[in-house]
């Protein structure tokens, strides 16, 4: 076995692993590994401007490949930035691995005040990641690469977070003999269970799908499609599970966000619902329930979400892709369902009309977004007004080319999330969408995208205002406007200083135009677009 420092144990056991790029802010504590990485042939090193840019570019890269998004970072203040973005990929169930820094192996846990020091970092860490750890031996690096990287990939993916201290990247050691280590065993699903499922399914006469992010997460597109056309069954998607069976096709009623969709005139109908990749999470804005008579087939990954907030017939731990695969080879080549292509259309057309009745410019806006982009550009939607149409209408044509940020609803994550899409997919356009609270949040990283030649286009809605805060303050607060005003810079002008494009339109209308003109310019471009504060699905 051959004797190698801990950070050069560290770059190559990455590198074994397959990582190909990493995403960080250099300092003090890791400046060996960046060393390493220089060292390391086919390793890229994108360095951003503020950690938190860094671990979403690592999301953005990991949700659209579905490889394991690497980023690097100073501890304390470094990695206490990455928070916001490492929760955001614990909340959609992406798989990041977070490296931190650390102080000295005499050093920890002391809160002795040793430079970036937090004492016991990783239980910052433990609610958003699936596994964290520092390692107190060198020789302990190669297998926490190796156990991070296999507990982030297997079952529910997550995030991980390992530590390293500094003295540690100094110190010598052994490679190891490459054994995997022990990660908890996947449940495979149970045969019997799914020829329950088969046989419920197939003799349903109203079957219904209901597609969750889950789908994607385990490349289970291609059999969700397989089995929604088997048992002639429409589909209904979350937000997260959008492309889990193609945008356009006949089958797909729509998408349940926040109290829209497709739900009042197809759930009522339904004998049988199969709720894949899921939790089926019910609020009282967005309600979801069955009745008695109802019979639920809820497959998940994750132990814990399945029959969570519903009463299941049938709960299934499995990944999707399994599950759906032996599914399918259960099915009998022809289903009891009654659907008809009529009733599904008529179903479309009413979810459809609700949307265009309260938003028609920001469906509008939709529209021509994606009659711009070509069917695997990306589409990176931020929590802003048009987005949320977004999810309700924009057409997904294929898994991984829209990222929502689920339940955590994170504020800044499109633009640097459109950072790492474009990094993991070069030849494909990348599109980032956000409010102008939002794209502020990121806005030095314009200077990344510049400096590493990342070319994404940013459109902008600019508002002046916190938009959904400040509607919520004129509905709830008696117009009592505090806090969410913004006075913005010209953010086309500020594009051009950093040596991006900039366009400012002085009406949504010439959208169009300008979007197909930064498509085809392939530089990074911000596009201003003025809006006033609209209704939002939520108030
Ligand atoms: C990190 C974070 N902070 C605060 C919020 C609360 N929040 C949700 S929407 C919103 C306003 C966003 O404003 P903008 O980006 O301009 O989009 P608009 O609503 O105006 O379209 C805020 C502050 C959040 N979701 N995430
Ligand atoms: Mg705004």
């Amino acid at each position: 076995m051959s004797e190698l420092t801990g950070s050069d144990m560290l770059i190559q056991s990455l590198a074994s692993e397959g990582v190909e790029v990493i995403f960080g802010l250099p300092g003090e504590q890791i400046m060996e590994m960046l060393d390493s990485v220089a060292r390391q042939k086919g390793m890229r090193w994108i360095s951003v401007r503020q950690e938190q840019t860094a671990a979403y570019m690592a999301f953005g890269y990991a949700r659209t490949t579905g490889k394991v998004g690497v980023t690097l970072v100073v501890p304390g203040p470094g990695v206490l930035n990455t928070a916001g973005a490492i929760g955001t990929a614990y909340a959609t169930s992406t798989p990041v691995l977070l490296v931190s820094g650390q102080v000295g192996t005499n050093d920890l846990d002391k809160g002795g005040g040793a430079t970036h020091e937090v004492a016991r970092q990783v239980d910052v860490f433990k609610p958003i990641t699936k596994w964290c750890y520092c390692v107190r031996e060198v020789n302990e690096i190669p297998w926490a690469v190796r156990k991070a990287m296999s507990e982030s990939k297997s079952g529910r993916q997550r995030p991980v977070e390992i530590e390293i201290p500094r003295d540690l990247l100094q110190a010598s050691g052994q490679m190891d003999d490459g054994k995997p280590p022990e990660v908890a065993s996947v449940a495979k699903p149970d045969k019997g269970q799914i020829g329950n499922a088969a046989n419920l399914l197939a003799n349903a006469k109203k079957p219904v799908i209901w597609a969750g992010g889950g789908v994607i997460s385990s490349d289970a597109t291609r059999e969700l499609t397989l089995v929604a056309e088997r048992l002639n069954a429409p589909v209904i998607t979350t937000p997260e599970g959008k492309g889990a069976i193609p945008g356009d096709h006949p089958l797909l009623l729509g998408v349940f966000y926040s109290g829209y969709g497709p739900i009042p005139w197809t759930f009522p109908q339904a004998d049988v619902i199969l709720a894949v990749g899921s939790r089926l999470y019910s609020t009282p804005k967005a309600p979801i329930s069955f009745r008695e008579d109802q019979k639920l087939i809820h497959i998940n990954v994750d132990p814990d979400d399945v029959g969570r907030y519903h009463n299941t017939h049938l709960g299934i731990v499995s990944d999707a892709r399994d599950a759906l695969g032996l599914l399918l080879e259960a099915l009998p080549e022809k289903s009891k369902s009654t659907w008809k292509s009529e009733e599904v259309a008529e179903i479309q057309g009413k979810a459809r009309k609700q949307l265009e009745d309260v938003a028609p410019l920001q469906l509008s806006l939709v529209r021509i977004i994606r009659e711009e982009l070509r069917a695997d550009d990306i589409l990176i939607p931020g929590v802003s007004n048009v987005p949320y149409w977004g999810h309700l209408s924009y057409p997904v044509l294929k898994p991984r080319s829209y990222l929502n940020s689920s339940y955590f609803a994170t504020l800044g994550y499109a633009f640097p999330t459109a950072l790492g899409a474009k990094v993991g997919n070069p030849d494909k356009r990348v599109v980032s969408l956000c409010g102008d609270g939002g794209f502020m949040y990121c806005l030095s990283d314009l200077a990344t995208a510049v400096q590493e030649k990342i070319n994404v286009v940013a459109i902008v809605f600019v508002d002046n205002a916190y938009g959904a805060s400040i509607r919520d303050q004129h509905l709830r607060f008696e117009s009592r406007v505090i806090g969410t005003e913004l006075k913005n810079p010209d953010f086309a002008n500020v594009a051009r200083t950093f040596g991006a494009e900039g366009v400012k339109l002085t009406s949504p209308e010439e959208l169009r135009g300008a979007l197909r003109t930064a498509l085809d310019k392939d530089m990074t471009t911000v596009i201003e677009v003025p809006l006033p504060t609209m209704q939002t699905p939520f108030w």
